[in-house]
């Protein structure tokens, strides 16, 4: 993903007439919109290659099964037209493994989740977070997912894995993140949906944190 904005939209919207709206609005502001369950199962996967008309967009499925399921997962993912998906890194190293090959085949990236942004983020992955994101980058994935609601530990994971990986980073805004701080904080993009496709003006919610951002 080509860094110009720093700004990933999350664009956890239901009907396709809603986020191609957005979509289109905020276009010019972000690098990259981001697509999870919630507008796949609303609207199917053939909303991927209408979004990647406008940019980029990475699956948010957070994939977590045995190899051989992550990779039947990717491989539709990728012919679906997305340029990069999101997996977890709690099921281990070949599951891991697996994603990326895929990936490397279809010249695709992988983002790994470390540390999740929410309260109940710290409960489970507070102790492996920095593990995953050594594994993350021992594995050849392009970058991790770390909470923007915890700047301090997008600074514990950046020491971890370098300058090699991105840094994605998930909790602007609606949960309570400052897309400066964490920026700050060595993540290279902000992934936000709620203050920008809730907003009355989209555009302008993305102008805003990109300004304030100066990234
Ligand atoms: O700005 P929001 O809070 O409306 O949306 C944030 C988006 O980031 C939403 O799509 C979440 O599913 C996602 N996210 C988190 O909020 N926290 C995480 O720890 C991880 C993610 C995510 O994108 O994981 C890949």
């Amino acid at each position: 993903m080509e860094k110009k904005n720093c700004l990933i939209l999350a664009l956890d919207v239901t009907d396709r007439e809603n986020a191609l709206r957005i979509a289109n609005e905020v276009s010019e502001y972000v690098d990259s919109i981001k697509v999870g369950y919630p507008l796949v199962l609303g609207e199917g996967l053939g909303i991927v290659k209408e979004l990647a008309e406008l940019a980029p967009v990475i699956a948010d499925f957070k994939v977590a099964d045995i190899p051989n399921t992550d990779r039947l997962i990717c491989e539709q993912v990728f012919k679906a037209g997305a340029d990069a998906v999101i997996t977890h890194g709690f099921t281990g190293r070949d599951s891991l493994d697996s994603c990326v090959k895929v990936a490397e085949e279809y010249g695709r990236d992988v983002y790994v989740v470390t540390e999740m942004s929410h309260p109940g983020g710290v409960e489970f992955f507070r102790p492996v977070a920095e593990t995953i994101a050594q594994m993350a980058a021992d594995a050849g994935a392009t970058g991790v997912v770390a909470p923007a609601t915890r700047p301090e530990r997008v600074r514990d994971i950046r020491k971890i894995i370098g300058n090699d990986l991105h840094i994605i980073s998930p909790g602007v805004g609606a949960q309570g993140g400052s897309a400066a701080d964490v920026i700050n904080a060595g993540a290279d993009w902000v992934i936000v949906g709620r203050s920008i496709y809730n907003s009355d003006s989209p555009a302008d919610a993305a102008m805003k944190i990109c300004n304030d951002m100066k990234c």
